[in-house]
């Protein structure tokens, strides 16, 4: 256990020395083997950031074969931000083990999976009766929250967002606002999906009465059965919509019969330094996804949503073999009580002012970074041209390549790909915050020597 609240010490990651070690290029020879392995095995369809075999993960490290120790600023893209070896999470789920792995629940109920959606219900926006299931991703997630927009409001029109993504099933795909890689080739497409223009702050698109109007005349109010909107972009680029734009549609929704749906699979459960993005906005959505760090590492998605709404749907309408598996529901609960017990929204916030701090300074330094923007401990840089505003892609390309040869693991983001996104775990040590965010700021100095 941490000796203070939000300062976890290295006993709670384990052995795994929590230091930086670059013992071979990256990726070392038994990576490169390995990566051999896997192209015979594994489609080229499924990409790769870092082509490095792990071998154990903990708190800010991973470590790969070549006995490499990489500093995570990925958290597996913001699935572990109780930590990739949470104490309380092994420790529940071992336990669960013993007991079962898998009833489903639609045959036989168990108390783990009322227990997770008890959590959700509390932890979501607003203080109105809620209801909550479970899912296996973020991308079930998703479709389901739209299945249930479509049957409690009998429309069919679902409207969402350039920037926008929602998975690589065939509605979340079709949601999805980016052709390469996820959607070029994969159609035809869901019916009945209308994009509209997202709030972009700094580049000056998608004010509120744009996208009203597009609503109103495009797809036509009485048609809209739900909007399904990210809080905060996040393969989008972490585009941070600007103030009053998430709530005009909130407020639109409820004057016209439309459901809102946060989709908070990566903004939410405790990375913004709130349960849910929507928060720091002050916007109760009538449905809201969860995935990604709900599970702690282990997979289980979930939509929650106002009673009456969810309560609408015929018994049987909704489920899943897997949705809600056993382990992954004691992993939740794990996760949850780590969030509380440990102060990691407190945390996550702590974190966000380190790394805006430190992206913001660069950015005063280097005209290559145009934007600095997030919230809590979810923080992005938009690299740009000389213009200050052209997406610079290769040179996001660079800065990544570069953090990643000194065994610091970075993801890029954006619909134009010139984002960097910081991600890490909410119990990363400081030592290994503040030495990663030197490799960064040292990778987009040199980057920007080579360009001139
Ligand atoms: N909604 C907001 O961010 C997943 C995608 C990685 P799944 N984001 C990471 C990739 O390249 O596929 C995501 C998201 C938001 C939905 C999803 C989908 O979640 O659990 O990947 O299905």
């Amino acid at each position: 256990m941490p000796e203070t609240p939000g300062d976890p010490g290295l006993e709670e990651v384990g052995p795994l020395l929590q230091q930086r070690l670059v013992r071979t290029a990256i990726p070392g020879p038994r990576s490169e083997e390995l990566m051999a392995r896997r192209r015979s095995a594994v489609p080229a369809g499924v990409g790769t950031t870092l082509p490095v075999f792990v071998t154990r993960a903990a708190g800010g490290i991973v470590e790969d074969v070549d006995g490499n120790r990489l500093i995570d600023f990925g958290s597996g893209i913001s699935v572990t931000n109780v930590g990739n070896s949470a104490p309380r999470v092994r420790a529940a789920v071992a336990a669960q083990l013993e007991r079962f792995t898998h009833l489903c629940f639609q045959v036989t109920p168990y108390l783990g999976y009322v227990e997770v959606c008890e959590a959700l219900n509390r932890l979501t926006p607003g203080d109105h009766e809620k209801r909550s299931f479970l899912v296996n991703s973020g991308a079930e997630a998703v479709e389901n929250a739209v299945k249930v927009a479509r049957y409690a409001t009998g429309r069919q029109a679902v409207v969402a967002f350039d920037h926008g993504f929602h998975g690589r099933t065939q509605l979340a795909m079709t949601l999805t606002g980016k052709a390469m890689p996820y959607k070029s080739g994969f159609g035809p497409f869901a019916p009945e999906v209308y994009r509209a223009r997202y709030s972009d702050p700094f580049r000056g698109q998608g004010q509120l009465a744009e996208t009203l109007g597009f609503l109103e005349t495009t797809v036509g109010a009485a048609n809209v059965a739900c909007i399904v909107v990210e809080p905060i972009a996040g393969e989008g680029g972490f585009v941070v919509p600007a103030p009053g734009w998430l709530a005009g549609l909130a407020d639109w929704c409820r004057a016209n019969g439309a459901l809102l749906v946060a989709d908070e699979v990566q903004s939410g459960f405790g990375r913004t330094g709130a349960w849910y993005a929507c928060e720091h906005e002050g916007v109760v959505p009538d449905l809201v996804t969860t995935a990604k760090s709900l599970g702690g590492g282990l997979p289980i998605g979930a939509v929650t949503g106002r009673a009456e709404i969810m309560e609408s749907v015929h018994p049987g309408g909704l489920g899943g073999t897997f949705g809600g598996n056993p382990l992954a529901c004691a992993a939740a609960l794990a996760a949850i009580e780590t969030i509380e017990a440990d102060g990691l929204l407190e945390r996550a916030n702590r974190i966000g002012g380190v790394m805006t701090d430190a992206l913001e300074a660069l950015a005063r330094s280097h005209q290559a970074v145009g934007d600095v923007r997030g919230r809590g401990a979810m923080v992005a840089m938009e690299l740009v041209g000389t213009d200050g505003l052209t997406p610079d892609k290769a040179a996001a390309g660079r800065v990544a390549a570069a953090c990643h040869a000194q065994g610091l693991l970075v993801l890029t983001a954006g619909t134009q790909g010139n984002v960097l996104r910081l991600l890490p775990s909410l119990v990363i040590p400081d030592d290994l915050l503040e030495e990663g965010l030197g490799i960064l700021a040292g990778a987009v100095a040199s980057d920007e020597r080579v360009a001139e």
